[in-house]
């Protein structure tokens, strides 16, 4: 396959823990090929960086003049720049490029060096100039205080800085917390002015983790350049970099070289995402088991029908019913599950699904931003939640439910999707990554359904493959001995 090609405008790290090395490890473990623009020759060690060698503006760019004749970029990062002929060439570029920049604006070192060849405060005012060309710009606090010229000390003080970056032209900015000691979790927080979250991981302990910046943006621009939104690369980068401190390589003098040698794909890595920064970690809901079959459909006629089946686990999304109506056929379906010990799940009526003492909740992303989660979870019901690529899974951690949903796994004509199908590979890095119980829904059905069984998921939720079949009962027996054929279903 051939692989997306990502630049990286930045300089070198004699000691490969940062810089250019940092990047090239990184594309190379996300699979993207990486070329380089340097910047600059460094000398340094894990005590200090001892000289530094900024390149000529010519040569930026005859670098960028190459690479742009063969090597054209599907994403491009910026790191040290150091000094303005330097920006400018990268500058001159930039305003002839379409695609996908990350900008990490390097000032000083984490030892406090200043990276930069002339005042910094010029040398800020210059910089500020790219900020419109970039996608998404990647400050630590110190390197947030310097461009804003003041003190950031609160969560409140972060997100001001943000708004205030963004107000500078950047699309989006993403301030990173791993610094910020006295935070409990390493909260980061991104916006674009329209929509905005934090990502926190468990804090390791402090080290001179080396290249965690220049991993995180070079990380953000390899998934950009594999087709990932904004939103996806950000959580993925974290959970990169977050995988990358855990196994860090301990040297003297408590430095650490971060570890790049795979996808990250372990839960401990995944952020939760929330709208405020978190304190603790969630509490969890209440487990539901395995799932098994999963139907979801419309209405009690569709519960009346599937149960006597055997059919375990259910989930009733009605649309177009209202008030006493509603309320009555969402009663009399939990008397019926309850009748076949089935688990049925309440799609959005989630105070109705309180009241009633029904087994658990289903609920969409949008149903997150107006359902209270908490009440849920006191309740005592379950709470399943869906999820379509890696941000909302990120979202979802964050409420720790019983089980995540993900699809569309297939192309599927019962919902307006604007997700491309994850497919079984996805679903397959799903069931890796996560501990919680995994739900596949979406195009499943008698043909692929062995594919889907061979993941391990937990549960397997269909709509059509039931009730569009021509023989609904016989299409659900056959659905469930094909799960019962299978041992861990059965
Ligand atoms: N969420 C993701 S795909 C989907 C939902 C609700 C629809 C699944 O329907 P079908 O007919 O099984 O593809
Ligand atoms: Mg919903």
């Amino acid at each position: 396959m051939k692989q997306e090609i990502v630049w990286t405008i930045a300089g070198s790290d004699s000691s490969g823990g940062a810089g250019i090395q940092a990047d090239l490890k990184t594309f190379q473990n996300l699979g993207v090929h990486g070329c380089s623009v340097i910047t600059a020759v460094t000398a340094q060690n894990n005590q200090a960086i001892q000289k530094i060698e900024f390149i000529s503006g010519k040569s930026i760019e005859s670098q960028i003049q190459s690479l742009n004749h063969d090597f054209f970029p599907k994403a491009i990062k910026i790191g040290m720049l150091g000094n303005l002929s330097i920006l400018e060439k990268v500058l001159d570029y930039l305003r002839t490029y379409s695609g996908y920049v990350v900008l990490d604006p390097i000032i000083l070192s984490s030892s406090g060096n200043h990276l930069v060849d002339t005042d910094i405060t010029n040398y800020i005012s210059q910089i500020k100039k790219i900020f419109s060309l970039v996608d998404v710009i990647t400050p630590n606090i110190s390197e947030a205080e310097n461009i804003l010229g003041r003190n950031i000390k609160s969560h409140q003080d972060v997100e001001n800085a943000a708004s205030e970056i963004l107000s500078l032209g950047a699309k989006s900015v993403l301030i990173k917390g791993g610094h910020f000691q006295q935070d409990h979790f390493s909260q980061d927080y991104w916006t674009n002015g329209l929509e905005s979250f934090w990502l926190s991981n468990k804090r390791y302990p402090d080290r001179n983790y080396r290249g965690t910046g220049c991993t995180l943006s070079s990380a953000i621009t390899a998934c950009l350049a594999l087709g990932y939104t904004i939103k996806d690369a950000i959580v993925i980068a974290k959970m990169y970099v977050n995988r990358g401190i855990r196994l860090a390589e301990i040297m003297h003098d408590d430095a650490a070289l971060l570890n790049h040698s795979a996808w990250p794909q372990e839960e401990v890595d995944l952020p939760y995402m929330t709208q405020q920064p978190i304190h603790e970690v969630p509490e969890k809901f209440i487990a539901c088991g395995a799932l098994g079959l999963y139907p979801v459909v419309d209405s009690i006629d569709w519960i009346k029908k599937l149960l006597p089946l055997g059919v375990k686990t259910i989930q009733l999304r009605i649309k177009n019913k209202y008030g006493i109506e509603l309320e009555k056929e969402i009663k009399e379906s939990i008397n019926i599950a309850k009748k076949y010990h089935a688990k049925l799940f309440i799609n959005d009526y989630w105070e109705l699904a309180i009241t009633l003492g029904a087994y658990g909740v289903h609920l969409g992303q949008e149903d997150l931003n107006t359902a209270d989660i908490n009440k849920i979870r006191k309740a005592n019901l379950r709470l399943g939640i869906s999820t379509h690529c890696y941000y909302e899974v990120a979202r979802a951690h964050a409420f720790n439910p019983s089980y995540i949903a993900c699809g569309p796994i297939f192309p599927t004509t019962s919902k307006i999707m604007s997700f491309a199908p994850l497919g079984i590979s996805q679903l397959k890095r799903w069931r890796q990554t996560l501990h919680y119980p995994l739900v596949a829904i979406g195009g499943i059905n008698i043909k692929n359904i062995n594919d889907v069984l061979q993941t391990s998921v937990n549960g397997i939720a269909l709509i059509s493959a039931i009730t569009q079949a021509q023989d609904p009962i016989d299409a659900t027996n056959k659905l469930l001995s094909r799960m019962n054929h299978n041992v861990s279903y059965a």
